[in-house]
């Protein structure tokens, strides 16, 4: 009788899911909110349109990136930094929207980092085989603020490791609306994105869209 109440819930799923020590996994954390974030993002590619970076090494990256906030993450062949202006344009970045400034102070806070200040919003695209190979988060100046992800669009699978390049990553997979959070023994952490799954996403197509937000200044 009682049970006929509860049968059109949802299955219990966990809310935060610890990565390491100081790693959060939020599910869900934008599951509401996504559509929101993405009313922004024509208008700020419109602006910064996204690009295929090229490594120090030589490589062009199969993500596309832009960028918004006070300072954007570049790379060429001279090597990986913050920028105050869009290098194809030579303008400023677009200016962070409120809206995605405040989910990502959440989402930190959500996680027990208090006070993130994000100054930079790297946008991502990954579209079906794009794939970001194991790296460290290192160019920012103060890494005892966190960094903080928010996933939307079609699924993927997040590798996420230790400070150590050695140490194998574990894998996760990442839906639209998952934000991940990492920061103090985890700040450092190798991570990465397996290449993507092909699949249809209802607001986003044939695409995943990841938004990391940094204190970069
Ligand atoms: C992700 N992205 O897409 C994680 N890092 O879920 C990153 O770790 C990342 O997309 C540096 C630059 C671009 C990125
Ligand atoms: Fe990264």
């Amino acid at each position: 009788m009682t049970a006929d109440l509860f049968e059109d819930e949802q299955p219990p799923e966990p809310a935060q899911q610890a990565l390491a020590p100081g790693a959060v996994l939020l599910r869900g954390f934008a599951r509401d909110t996504g559509a929101i974030v993405l009313a922004q993002l024509d208008r700020l590619l419109a602006a910064a349109p996204l690009r295929h970076l090229v490594t120090p090494g030589g490589h062009t990256m199969s993500v596309a990136m832009s960028n918004c906030g006070a300072l954007g993450w570049v790379s060429d062949r001279r090597g990986y930094r913050y920028t105050q202006r869009d290098p194809l344009s030579g303008q400023p970045w677009p200016a962070m929207p409120a809206t995605w400034r405040e989910l990502a102070v959440r989402a930190a806070a959500e996680a027990g980092f208090a006070g993130f200040a994000p100054d930079a919003c790297l946008i991502n695209q990954y579209l079906p085989g794009s794939k970001l190979s194991l790296h460290q988060d290192r160019d920012e100046p103060d890494v005892s603020a966190p960094i903080v992800s928010l996933s939307l669009g079609l699924p993927a699978v997040f590798l996420f490791g230790t400070p150590q390049r050695a140490d194998r990553p574990k894998r996760y997979r990442l839906q639209h609306g998952d934000g991940v959070v990492w920061g103090g023994p985890a700040r450092l952490a190798y991570h990465g994105v397996a290449p993507l799954a092909d699949g249809e996403h209802p607001l986003l197509g044939r695409r995943r869209i990841n938004l990391t937000f940094r204190q970069a200044g």
